[in-house]
Protein backbone atom coordinates (compact mmCIF):
# COMPACT_ATOMS: atom_id res chain seq x y z
CA UNK A 1 0.00 0.00 0.00
CA UNK A 2 0.86 3.69 0.01
CA UNK A 3 2.12 3.90 3.93
CA UNK A 4 3.98 0.54 3.89
CA UNK A 5 6.69 1.32 6.48
CA UNK A 6 10.28 1.64 5.28
CA UNK A 7 12.90 -0.96 5.15
CA UNK A 8 14.44 0.10 8.48
CA UNK A 9 11.12 0.29 10.30
CA UNK A 10 10.83 -3.98 9.26
CA UNK A 11 13.99 -4.82 10.42
CA UNK A 12 13.91 -3.14 13.37
CA UNK A 13 10.58 -4.75 14.20
CA UNK A 14 12.15 -8.20 13.27
CA UNK A 15 15.06 -7.69 15.60
CA UNK A 16 12.79 -6.81 18.33
CA UNK A 17 10.79 -9.56 17.50
CA UNK A 18 13.54 -11.90 17.73
CA UNK A 19 15.16 -9.97 20.75
CA UNK A 20 18.41 -9.02 19.16
CA UNK A 21 17.07 -5.73 20.34
CA UNK A 22 15.72 -7.07 23.75
CA UNK A 23 15.55 -5.14 27.07
CA UNK A 24 12.24 -2.50 28.09
CA UNK A 25 14.85 0.83 27.51
CA UNK A 26 16.66 -0.21 24.62
CA UNK A 27 13.65 -1.76 23.23
CA UNK A 28 12.43 2.60 23.61
CA UNK A 29 14.78 3.84 21.83
CA UNK A 30 15.26 1.91 19.19
CA UNK A 31 11.73 1.97 18.44
CA UNK A 32 12.10 6.05 18.33
CA UNK A 33 14.85 5.77 15.93
CA UNK A 34 13.05 3.93 13.69
CA UNK A 35 10.11 6.51 13.85
CA UNK A 36 12.79 8.81 12.63
CA UNK A 37 14.30 6.31 10.60
CA UNK A 38 10.53 6.31 8.43
CA UNK A 39 10.23 9.87 8.90
CA UNK A 40 13.24 10.48 6.49
CA UNK A 41 12.31 7.81 4.12
CA UNK A 42 8.52 8.90 3.84
CA UNK A 43 10.12 12.52 3.02
CA UNK A 44 12.17 11.17 0.05
CA UNK A 45 9.74 8.72 -1.27
CA UNK A 46 6.03 9.24 -3.02
CA UNK A 47 3.48 9.55 -2.82
CA UNK A 48 4.52 10.48 1.03
CA UNK A 49 6.77 13.50 0.21
CA UNK A 50 4.21 15.10 -1.71
CA UNK A 51 1.02 14.33 0.40
CA UNK A 52 0.88 15.27 4.16
CA UNK A 53 -1.72 13.34 5.23
CA UNK A 54 -0.07 9.95 3.47
CA UNK A 55 3.21 10.98 5.59
CA UNK A 56 1.00 10.74 9.12
CA UNK A 57 -0.55 7.47 7.58
CA UNK A 58 3.31 5.79 7.32
CA UNK A 59 3.73 7.49 10.20
CA UNK A 60 1.04 5.73 12.10
CA UNK A 61 1.53 2.26 10.12
CA UNK A 62 4.77 2.16 11.49
CA UNK A 63 4.20 2.81 14.81
CA UNK A 64 1.56 -0.36 14.47
CA UNK A 65 4.01 -2.69 12.86
CA UNK A 66 6.73 -1.71 15.65
CA UNK A 67 3.98 -2.06 18.56
CA UNK A 68 2.68 -5.59 17.14
CA UNK A 69 6.45 -7.00 18.56
CA UNK A 70 6.23 -7.93 21.96
CA UNK A 71 3.69 -7.04 24.54
CA UNK A 72 4.81 -6.66 27.71
CA UNK A 73 7.17 -3.66 27.97
CA UNK A 74 5.04 -0.54 28.09
CA UNK A 75 8.36 1.65 27.27
CA UNK A 76 7.55 0.05 23.47
CA UNK A 77 4.15 2.16 23.14
CA UNK A 78 5.39 4.80 25.44
CA UNK A 79 8.01 5.60 23.05
CA UNK A 80 6.12 5.33 20.17
CA UNK A 81 3.29 7.99 21.95
CA UNK A 82 5.91 10.53 22.62
CA UNK A 83 7.17 10.69 19.08
CA UNK A 84 4.00 10.59 17.57
CA UNK A 85 1.96 13.00 19.55
CA UNK A 86 5.08 15.54 18.75
CA UNK A 87 4.31 15.30 14.71
CA UNK A 88 3.17 18.06 14.03
CA UNK A 89 3.06 20.64 10.68
CA UNK A 90 1.46 21.39 7.50
CA UNK A 91 4.33 20.54 5.08
CA UNK A 92 5.95 17.07 4.69
CA UNK A 93 8.88 18.75 5.32
CA UNK A 94 8.13 20.03 8.69
CA UNK A 95 6.18 16.95 9.29
CA UNK A 96 9.34 14.94 9.18
CA UNK A 97 11.66 17.86 11.17
CA UNK A 98 9.12 17.73 14.11
CA UNK A 99 9.57 13.52 13.73
CA UNK A 100 12.82 13.57 13.63
CA UNK A 101 13.41 16.51 16.71
CA UNK A 102 10.55 14.30 18.79
CA UNK A 103 12.53 10.92 18.14
CA UNK A 104 16.41 12.73 19.24
CA UNK A 105 14.71 14.58 22.58
CA UNK A 106 13.04 11.32 23.44
CA UNK A 107 16.52 9.13 23.16
CA UNK A 108 18.31 12.09 25.12
CA UNK A 109 15.23 11.90 27.77
CA UNK A 110 15.72 7.81 27.77
CA UNK A 111 19.86 8.68 28.48
CA UNK A 112 19.34 11.23 31.07
CA UNK A 113 16.60 9.59 33.27
CA UNK A 114 19.08 6.25 33.17
CA UNK A 115 22.06 8.50 34.71
CA UNK A 116 19.51 10.37 36.83
CA UNK A 117 17.92 6.35 38.09
CA UNK A 118 21.38 5.13 38.63
CA UNK A 119 22.41 8.56 40.97
CA UNK A 120 19.21 7.21 43.35
CA UNK A 121 19.71 3.72 42.98
CA UNK A 122 23.57 3.82 44.15
CA UNK A 123 22.45 5.97 47.32
CA UNK A 124 20.86 2.64 48.38
CA UNK A 125 23.84 0.85 47.98
CA UNK A 126 26.76 0.38 50.53
CA UNK A 127 30.77 0.53 50.29
CA UNK A 128 30.98 -3.85 50.25
CA UNK A 129 27.81 -4.83 49.29
CA UNK A 130 27.10 -7.85 47.13
CA UNK A 131 24.16 -7.59 45.13
CA UNK A 132 21.89 -10.16 43.48
CA UNK A 133 20.65 -9.21 39.56
CA UNK A 134 18.37 -11.51 37.48
CA UNK A 135 18.09 -10.87 33.83
CA UNK A 136 19.79 -7.60 32.21
CA UNK A 137 18.38 -4.52 32.97
CA UNK A 138 20.34 -1.34 31.90
CA UNK A 139 18.63 0.44 34.59
CA UNK A 140 19.63 -2.05 37.24
CA UNK A 141 23.05 -1.82 36.03
CA UNK A 142 23.01 1.84 35.99
CA UNK A 143 22.51 1.83 39.97
CA UNK A 144 25.26 -0.41 40.15
CA UNK A 145 27.73 1.45 37.72
CA UNK A 146 26.50 4.30 39.59
CA UNK A 147 27.71 3.17 42.87
CA UNK A 148 30.88 2.19 41.77
CA UNK A 149 31.63 5.28 40.56
CA UNK A 150 30.90 6.79 43.76
CA UNK A 151 33.95 4.84 45.02
CA UNK A 152 31.83 1.83 46.56
CA UNK A 153 33.55 -1.66 46.04
CA UNK A 154 30.57 -4.15 45.07
CA UNK A 155 30.62 -7.42 43.93
CA UNK A 156 27.44 -9.60 42.32
CA UNK A 157 25.82 -12.93 41.99
CA UNK A 158 23.96 -12.82 38.62
CA UNK A 159 21.33 -15.27 38.30
CA UNK A 160 21.84 -16.72 34.38
CA UNK A 161 18.29 -16.22 33.86
CA UNK A 162 16.82 -19.29 32.02
CA UNK A 163 15.85 -19.95 29.17
CA UNK A 164 17.34 -17.09 27.38
CA UNK A 165 20.61 -16.42 30.10
CA UNK A 166 20.39 -12.59 29.62
CA UNK A 167 22.79 -13.07 32.81
CA UNK A 168 25.66 -13.56 30.81
CA UNK A 169 25.24 -10.28 29.32
CA UNK A 170 24.69 -9.20 33.40
CA UNK A 171 28.01 -11.19 34.08
CA UNK A 172 30.21 -9.42 30.87
CA UNK A 173 28.99 -5.62 31.63
CA UNK A 174 29.70 -5.88 35.63
CA UNK A 175 32.95 -7.09 34.71
CA UNK A 176 33.84 -4.49 32.47
CA UNK A 177 33.13 -2.07 35.29
CA UNK A 178 35.44 -4.16 37.55
CA UNK A 179 32.70 -5.62 39.71
CA UNK A 180 33.68 -9.33 40.68
CA UNK A 181 30.76 -11.80 39.38
CA UNK A 182 29.31 -15.22 40.73
CA UNK A 183 27.53 -16.51 37.96
CA UNK A 184 24.52 -19.16 39.55
CA UNK A 185 21.85 -21.22 37.87
CA UNK A 186 18.47 -19.54 38.79
CA UNK A 187 17.05 -22.11 41.36
CA UNK A 188 19.86 -21.27 44.14
CA UNK A 189 19.11 -17.86 44.51
CA UNK A 190 17.49 -18.53 47.57
CA UNK A 191 20.89 -20.54 48.95
CA UNK A 192 23.25 -17.31 48.41
CA UNK A 193 20.64 -14.78 48.94
CA UNK A 194 22.28 -15.02 53.04
CA UNK A 195 25.13 -13.80 50.98
CA UNK A 196 23.94 -10.67 49.35
CA UNK A 197 22.91 -7.35 50.34
CA UNK A 198 20.59 -5.66 47.74
CA UNK A 199 18.76 -7.31 45.25
CA UNK A 200 18.83 -5.21 41.98
CA UNK A 201 16.28 -5.62 39.05
CA UNK A 202 14.71 -4.05 36.67
CA UNK A 203 10.77 -4.07 34.93
CA UNK A 204 9.18 -3.79 31.91
CA UNK A 205 5.93 -2.43 33.02
CA UNK A 206 4.63 -0.92 36.65
CA UNK A 207 1.43 -0.99 37.47
CA UNK A 208 -0.90 1.72 38.40
CA UNK A 209 -0.95 -0.87 42.18
CA UNK A 210 2.37 -0.94 42.33
CA UNK A 211 2.68 -4.31 40.53
CA UNK A 212 6.24 -4.57 38.76
CA UNK A 213 6.61 -6.92 35.62
CA UNK A 214 9.94 -7.90 35.11
CA UNK A 215 11.28 -11.08 33.21
CA UNK A 216 10.25 -14.64 34.62
CA UNK A 217 11.31 -15.15 37.79
CA UNK A 218 11.54 -11.86 39.17
CA UNK A 219 8.31 -12.35 41.97
CA UNK A 220 9.73 -15.52 43.19
CA UNK A 221 13.11 -14.07 43.87
CA UNK A 222 11.15 -10.94 45.54
CA UNK A 223 9.47 -13.72 47.99
CA UNK A 224 12.55 -15.20 48.85
CA UNK A 225 14.15 -11.76 49.48
CA UNK A 226 11.72 -10.75 51.61
CA UNK A 227 12.03 -14.28 53.93
CA UNK A 228 15.75 -13.96 54.32
CA UNK A 229 15.34 -10.07 54.88
CA UNK A 230 17.08 -8.90 52.11
CA UNK A 231 15.59 -5.65 50.56
CA UNK A 232 14.83 -5.36 46.69
CA UNK A 233 14.58 -2.84 44.68
CA UNK A 234 13.33 -2.28 40.72
CA UNK A 235 15.04 0.24 38.94
CA UNK A 236 12.63 1.63 36.15
CA UNK A 237 12.74 4.79 34.88
CA UNK A 238 8.93 6.24 34.40
CA UNK A 239 8.84 5.41 30.53
CA UNK A 240 8.22 1.94 32.51
CA UNK A 241 4.80 3.16 34.26
CA UNK A 242 1.79 1.63 32.45
CA UNK A 243 -0.62 4.29 31.37
CA UNK A 244 -3.91 2.25 30.70
CA UNK A 245 -3.54 0.17 33.84
CA UNK A 246 -4.91 3.53 35.94
CA UNK A 247 -8.40 2.56 33.99
CA UNK A 248 -7.97 -0.93 35.03
CA UNK A 249 -6.28 -3.07 32.48
CA UNK A 250 -3.80 -5.51 32.90
CA UNK A 251 -0.40 -6.34 31.45
CA UNK A 252 -0.46 -8.72 29.11
CA UNK A 253 2.62 -10.80 29.78
CA UNK A 254 4.35 -12.43 26.81
CA UNK A 255 4.19 -16.14 26.31
CA UNK A 256 7.05 -17.12 23.81
CA UNK A 257 8.34 -20.23 22.04
CA UNK A 258 8.92 -23.43 23.79
CA UNK A 259 11.84 -23.90 22.04
CA UNK A 260 13.53 -21.56 24.11
CA UNK A 261 12.40 -24.23 26.77
CA UNK A 262 13.24 -27.51 25.32
CA UNK A 263 15.04 -29.02 22.25
CA UNK A 264 12.55 -30.33 20.03
CA UNK A 265 14.26 -33.66 19.70
CA UNK A 266 14.62 -33.99 23.40
CA UNK A 267 10.86 -33.39 23.70
CA UNK A 268 9.55 -35.97 20.87
CA UNK A 269 11.54 -38.30 23.51
CA UNK A 270 9.39 -37.79 26.38
CA UNK A 271 6.42 -37.87 24.52
CA UNK A 272 3.05 -35.92 24.77
CA UNK A 273 3.28 -33.06 26.87
CA UNK A 274 2.46 -29.11 27.09
CA UNK A 275 5.31 -26.94 27.64
CA UNK A 276 5.00 -22.97 28.25
CA UNK A 277 7.55 -20.45 28.40
CA UNK A 278 5.84 -17.12 29.65
CA UNK A 279 8.92 -14.31 29.55
CA UNK A 280 7.87 -12.50 32.57
CA UNK A 281 5.86 -12.18 35.72
CA UNK A 282 4.02 -9.52 37.93
CA UNK A 283 5.88 -8.95 41.78
CA UNK A 284 2.82 -7.81 43.95
CA UNK A 285 4.08 -4.26 45.45
CA UNK A 286 4.20 -5.81 49.09
CA UNK A 287 7.54 -8.10 48.01
CA UNK A 288 8.94 -4.88 46.38
CA UNK A 289 10.79 -2.27 49.06
CA UNK A 290 10.89 0.43 46.38
CA UNK A 291 10.97 1.91 42.48
CA UNK A 292 13.62 3.74 41.87
CA UNK A 293 13.31 6.54 38.84
CA UNK A 294 14.40 9.23 37.71
CA UNK A 295 12.67 11.71 39.73
CA UNK A 296 13.68 9.84 42.99
CA UNK A 297 12.21 6.90 44.51
CA UNK A 298 8.57 5.61 45.63
CA UNK A 299 7.54 2.64 47.41
CA UNK A 300 5.45 0.78 45.09
CA UNK A 301 2.30 1.94 46.74
CA UNK A 302 2.30 5.10 45.75
CA UNK A 303 3.70 4.70 41.99
CA UNK A 304 0.46 6.00 40.95
CA UNK A 305 0.80 9.89 41.61
CA UNK A 306 3.63 10.03 39.74
CA UNK A 307 1.47 8.67 37.16
CA UNK A 308 -1.44 10.73 37.41
CA UNK A 309 1.00 13.55 36.97
CA UNK A 310 2.71 11.60 33.97
CA UNK A 311 0.11 10.50 32.25
CA UNK A 312 -3.56 11.72 33.32
CA UNK A 313 -6.32 9.57 33.19
CA UNK A 314 -5.86 8.00 29.86
CA UNK A 315 -3.70 7.44 27.00
CA UNK A 316 -4.59 8.31 23.29
CA UNK A 317 -3.48 5.68 20.88
CA UNK A 318 -1.65 8.13 17.90
CA UNK A 319 -0.91 5.28 15.86
CA UNK A 320 -4.33 3.97 15.59
CA UNK A 321 -5.57 4.19 11.90
C1 LIG B 1 14.32 -7.97 29.81
C2 LIG B 1 13.93 -7.67 31.23
C3 LIG B 1 14.58 -6.48 31.87
C4 LIG B 1 13.70 -5.25 31.65
C5 LIG B 1 14.40 -3.96 32.05
O1 LIG B 1 13.53 -8.98 29.23
O2 LIG B 1 13.07 -8.29 31.81
O3 LIG B 1 14.73 -6.66 33.24
O4 LIG B 1 13.34 -5.13 30.28
O5 LIG B 1 15.51 -3.71 31.21
P1 LIG B 1 13.84 -9.45 27.72
P2 LIG B 1 16.05 -2.21 31.01
O6 LIG B 1 15.26 -9.91 27.69
O7 LIG B 1 12.84 -10.54 27.48
O8 LIG B 1 13.60 -8.25 26.82
O9 LIG B 1 16.36 -1.71 32.38
O10 LIG B 1 17.27 -2.34 30.15
O11 LIG B 1 14.96 -1.42 30.36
Amino acid sequence: TDTDPAPAVGETAESIATMEIRGAATIASAAAEALADQAEAAADAEPTASDPEAFRASLRAAGRTLRETRPTAVSLPNALRYVLQRMEGDSVDALRDSVVDASEAFVRQLDRAQEDLGQVGANRLADGDTVMTHCHSTDALACIEAAVEQGKSISAVVKETRPRQQGHITAEQLRDIGVPVTLIVDSAARRYLDEVDHVVVGADSIAADGGVINKIGTSGLAVNARERGVPIMTAAQTIKLHPETLTGHTVEIEMRSEAEVIESEEREAIGEITVENPAFDVTPPRYMDAIVTEQGQFPPESIVTLMRELFGEGAAEPWAE
